[in-house]
């Protein structure tokens, strides 16, 4: 069975083919986000025909940044990361275009089910999943199932207010949680201070710049506030953390031991676990999911 997957973020898009349950190519492009929904299709299109013509493939799995309807795939909402995909039938278009069935979900939760079936999650019934890259996204899991809320959005905890009346936010509104906790957050306020447009990994080249370590102490404070309101709303037994730029320890660990000096006591027993499958959380649940629409439809 050859199944793609691919997980698309507002700057990333990754794919991973699927041939009978082992992970055998993955590769990494810019998802164009930057240039529209429009940009972005055409990347899905042309990778999903590159690999069916490659080798006939009998399903895909699509890991997708924005608020998204978990049955039609269609981009209830999404962020100026892609401008014009607020509406936009994705699921619909790809469905157009192929043979075989899709599976479309909002992306954390693709990556909350790859980390619950394959990853960090396998030892909860109740966690919450956070990445942190270009906004921050959010997955609830209960019992071992995503809670989808009442029109399947729910978890966009990167729209929490943490700063009342705080920066535009790419949603429109202000003060919003990932424009202060984001990657893309840390990135800009270090080229306010340096001039500098740095990825991730410069920023920590840079570590020993007082002012740089000075803007990422700064950062890693605003992610903490974030994750001590949910988890006092929560009380889950573990947040899985992930987004690439988690794997520098330094972050991981004063996250945690921030987070666990400043919640109520008696919120301390949660986990804080760093996502176990990396950036290829996503790609795994989509694998999952895909799957799982498989045998239901036979
Ligand atoms: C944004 C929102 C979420 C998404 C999260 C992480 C859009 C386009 N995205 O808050 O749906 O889960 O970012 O996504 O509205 P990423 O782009 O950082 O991978
Ligand atoms: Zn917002």
């Amino acid at each position: 069975m050859n199944l793609l997957t691919l997980d698309i973020g507002g700057t990333a898009m990754k794919s991973g083919l699927f041939q009978d349950g082992i992970l055998t190519d993955c590769q990494e492009q810019p998802s164009r986000g930057k240039e529209g929904i429009g940009a972005v299709t055409e990347e899905i299109l042309k990778t999903i025909a590159e690999a069916h013509a490659h080798s006939p493939l009998d399903g895909v799995g699509i890991s997708m940044t924005g608020q998204i309807s978990p049955g039609d795939g269609q981009i209830i909402f999404a962020t100026d990361s892609i401008p014009g995909a607020t509406g936009f039938p994705l699921g619909e278009t790809i469905r157009q275009q192929v043979s075989f069935p899709v599976s479309i979900d909002n992306d954390v939760n693709c990556a909350a089910v790859g980390e619950g079936y394959f990853g960090s999650g396998k030892n909860f019934r109740n966690f919450l999943c956070l990445t942190y890259g270009t906004g921050i996204g959010g997955a609830i899991v209960i019992d071992r199932k995503v809670f989808y809320g009442k029109i399947g959005i729910a978890g966009e905890v990167g729209h929490m207010v943490t700063h009342a009346g705080g920066l535009p936010c790419v949603c429109g509104r202000k003060g919003c949680y990932e424009m202060y906790g984001s990657t893309n957050a840390l990135l800009r306020r270090i080229k306010e201070i340096t001039g500098e447009d740095w990825n991730g990994r410069q920023v920590f080249e840079h570590f020993s710049a007082p002012a740089v370590r000075s803007a990422i102490d700064a950062w890693i404070d605003e992610i903490v506030w974030g994750l001590i309101s949910l988890l006092h709303i929560f009380n889950p037994e573990a947040v899985i953390l992930g987004g690439g730029i988690l794997e520098q320890p330094y972050i991981y660990d004063e996250i945690v031991r921030r987070t666990l000096d400043s919640v109520l006591e008696s919120f301390r027993t949660s986990e804080l676990v760093r996502a176990s499958l990396g950036n290829l959380a996503g790609i795994y649940g989509a694998y999952h999911n895909i799957t799982a629409l498989l045998s239901k439809n036979q």
